[in-house]
């Protein structure tokens, strides 16, 4: 029987109780049990289980023997329906759980008992013989009297058994405050300062006036010293905070730690070596993104897997995707290309600026003063097709090309030349999931004018970069890309629906006068036609302010335009006005860096860090970079360089965001194969995977659950769950790519 709930917490008691509350804290008088029969003591009613196991007393627990050989978590599990949820009310979670043999995770959560099953809250932990005991706290999302409370055990290869005892859902709990463990109060770039580049670092301290500080080498001895410069309250953080520069040191080594008010920051390298390695690491992070290819073993050792999506059962496969109903009456072979982010879903949108982005990557290697195109070369990046002559990076970015390639409509169809803004999953999938087990029905969605845009503007890049590799394929892409500006100059419109956010991301998008701008200054580039040099001088975006305190970004496209006939060597009419406007938008950037104790150049109004913050970071330092390519004055190359330390640890919280670099890195990015938090059988995102970042609006609800009222870079949370704050993504880690690659360079 369900009992009532006796009390109901107002919000301000919610508030105090939010305030006041410590982790662990006992539950109010007013904490009412969600949960019926949770001890087992002498009957598993009303607990109900998959077909292929049955529940079990034992000593007073519910036991259940899991059979090997299921696909998913959710193909054996244990559960209680018709539980009661408060929108905005606190949960306890615990229970106590025994796993024979070790080693299996159970995935426990919460969420609703029918389709689509949506997930409010969970965890993945692996018990132990002798049993563990877990508790948790979250908020829920909604009002329902559908909620379940379900142990998913399936998915492993042999049998198991797996007990349950204490199971409680505790409604009326105080929210638990969440800390995050922040380490060492002296913030450093944990990975590497370059010898000749500035090294900066921040103190986090209650001191009003300059404290010493002492760099020590591997072995302990002082190299350098100086005087901390107080900076006051930071609005990035709401930490009192002082900067040290440790500049003039230019020797170098490994294992060198910052000393200051009593702290050792974590240990980092003076060196460049670190940067050769993530330039390849974040290049090599999009072969395991890939879809519709084995990922080999021997090539990413952990990370080999079956080919997701080619119509090998449970697939239904990307060969012959229908459009979604009412939309088109044929079907696409849509196979190929990468996987957007944590989910199984592939956008022309995202996939454009993620492609030129990696594109980029490489014509900056052929035009600026630091680089070197070998470095990029064959064989660099370990793919399959290393060893055919051309650079592993073209090798890279042409899976994701030839993908969007397969997304336009055919000619004789209705809207011919135009692409498909995206293809996924009909519905939402759960975690963990590999590609190849995905049984969900695939969809293609309405052709939009932003996605043909992002498709004319890449594959137009890739036809003056590929020609001296592949002059066939080279000429494939400049035809589709001027049929691709045919069709959305004839629907110039067509916008994404907003509300298309079911089993996949919406990417919303009301404005294509960027994409238009970026696809001319594409076109015009590979071809010098005066059609597209006169687009791009009749834009108003051409003339715009283009590069705002975000960045740009898969919606805001226009500096990828501006950027491009900026560096790529082109006889533009006023082209110098174009390089001038990088120029001074490095400088306004450079100017928010100088304001930051933490020294990034972001600082996005009224503090609201946006979506996928750390790559708008990245794209920031990306025209700070650029203004250095073009005028090679070291205050640019300074302020590009400053930029890394923020993501690789000179932050609040003490973290690097790049998985494999760094004492204290992100590693648990929501990824539905990267899965190993919920399953021990599953990797970790590979080194040099870019985690999304703080994100103010914590849209997530394990996010809500531990970051509600966060400031600024405090609204992050490493954690699978965590998919507003902690996901990855192509177009994130094409940023990483780009800055890493010119970092590398200064070596
Ligand atoms: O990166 C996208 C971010 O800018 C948007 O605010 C957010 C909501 O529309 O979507 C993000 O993109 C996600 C996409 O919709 C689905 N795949 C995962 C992407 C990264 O989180």
């Amino acid at each position: 029987m369900k009992r009532p709930r006796t009390a109901t917490l107002t919000l301000t008691a919610l508030l105090a109780a939010m305030l006041t509350a410590l982790p662990a804290a006992p539950a109010g008088a007013d904490a009412t049990e969600q949960i019926r029969n949770g001890g087992f003591d002498t009957t598993t009613e009303p607990w109900w289980t998959t077909s292929n196991t049955s529940p079990a007393l034992s000593d007073g627990r519910l036991c259940a023997d899991v059979p090997g050989g299921t696909a998913n978590r959710w193909d054996a599990a244990v559960g209680q329906n018709d539980v009661a949820l408060v929108k905005g009310e606190s949960y306890r979670f615990s229970f106590k759980a025994s796993g024979v043999p070790e080693g299996h995770a159970v995935r426990a959560l919460v969420g609703l008992q029918t389709a689509p099953y949506d997930t409010w809250f969970e965890v993945g932990p692996q018990p132990g013989a002798s049993g563990d005991s877990y508790s948790y706290t979250f908020t829920s999302p909604v009002d329902t009297g559908q909620a379940q409370v379900a142990f998913q055990a399936g998915g492993a290869a042999d049998p198991w058994r797996l007990c349950l005892d204490d199971v409680s859902l505790l409604g009326g709990v105080p929210p638990e405050v969440y800390r995050p463990d922040t380490g060492p109060r002296v913030r450093v770039n944990q990975v590497a300062y370059l010898p000749t580049g500035p090294k900066n670092a921040t103190l986090v301290t209650d001191a009003a006036t300059a404290l010493p500080w002492r760099l020590k080498d591997a072995g302990g001895r002082t190299v350098a010293h100086g005087r901390t410069v107080p900076r006051g309250p930071d609005v990035s953080s709401g930490q009192n905070v002082h900067s040290i520069d440790f500049g003039a040191y230019r020797g170098h080594g490994e294992g060198f730690t910052l000393v200051a008010d009593d702290e050792t920051s974590r240990p980092f390298d003076v060196g460049t070596g670190a940067y050769e390695r993530l330039r390849l690491d974040s290049l090599k992070y999009y072969y395991t993104q890939r879809s519709g290819i084995a990922i080999r073993d021997d090539l990413r050792p952990g990370y080999g897997r079956p080919a997701g999506h080619v119509g090998t059962a449970p697939n239904q496969g990307d060969k012959d995707v229908p459009c979604r109903p009412g939309l088109c009456d044929y079907t696409l072979d849509v196979t190929g290309g990468w996987y957007d982010a944590g989910d199984h879903g592939k956008y022309v949108v995202n996939g454009g600026i993620s492609t030129w982005e990696l594109l980029s990557t490489y014509e900056r290697s052929l035009t600026a003063r630091t680089a070197e195109p070998a470095r990029l070369g064959d064989g660099s990046l370990d793919l399959p097709e290393s060893g055919n002559k051309v650079p592993d990076v073209l090798d890279e970015a042409r899976w994701e090309l030839e993908f969007l390639l397969r997304m336009q409509v055919p000619d004789g169809q209705p809207l011919a030349g135009m692409a498909h803004g995206k293809v996924h999953d009909a519905e939402w999938t759960g975690l963990p999931l590999l590609p190849s087990d995905d049984p969900q029905k695939r969809e293609l969605h309405a052709p939009t004018t932003q996605a043909t845009l992002n498709l004319a503007a890449t594959a137009a890049q890739a036809a003056r970069l590929y020609r001296p590799y592949d002059p066939r394929f080279a000429a494939r892409a400049l035809t589709a890309a001027r049929t691709a500006w045919r069709a959305a100059l004839a629907h110039p419109r067509t916008y994404p629906d907003p509300d298309d956010g079911t089993g996949g991301g919406a990417y919303p998008d009301d404005d294509a006068s960027d994409e238009f701008y970026w696809a001319a200054a594409e076109l015009y580039l590979t071809t010098g036609e005066k059609e597209f040099a006169d687009h791009v001088l009749r834009s108003p975006v051409h003339t715009a302010a283009v590069f705002g305190p975000l960045g740009f970004d898969w919606g805001r496209t226009a500096a990828a335009g501006r950027l491009d006939l900026a560096t790529v060597p082109n006889r533009l009419p006023g082209r110098d006005r174009v390089r001038r406007s990088v120029i001074s938008a490095a400088d306004t950037y450079l100017a928010t860096a100088a304001s930051q104790p933490y020294g990034l150049p972001y600082a996005p109004e009224g503090n609201v860090y946006d979506w996928g913050s750390n790559a708008q970071v990245l794209n920031n330092a990306h025209v700070i970079a650029t203004a250095y390519d073009l005028t090679g004055a070291a205050k640019y190359r300074d302020g590009a360089l400053e930029s890394m330390d923020y993501l690789l640890g000179r932050n609040a919280l003490n973290i690097s965001y790049v998985t494999g670099y760094g004492e204290a890195a992100a590693h648990h990015q929501h990824s539905r194969w990267y899965a190993r938090e919920l399953d021990p059988g599953l990797p970790d995102p590979p080194d040099g995977t870019l985690a999304g970042g703080p994100n103010s609006a914590i849209q997530d609800p394990y996010a809500q659950s531990r970051l509600k009222g966060c400031t600024g870079q405090f609204c992050y949370i490493d954690d699978i769950q965590s998919w507003s704050t902690d996901e990855t993504a192509v177009n994130w880690n094409a940023a990483l790519a780009w800055m890493a690659s010119f970092v590398a360079d200064q070596g």
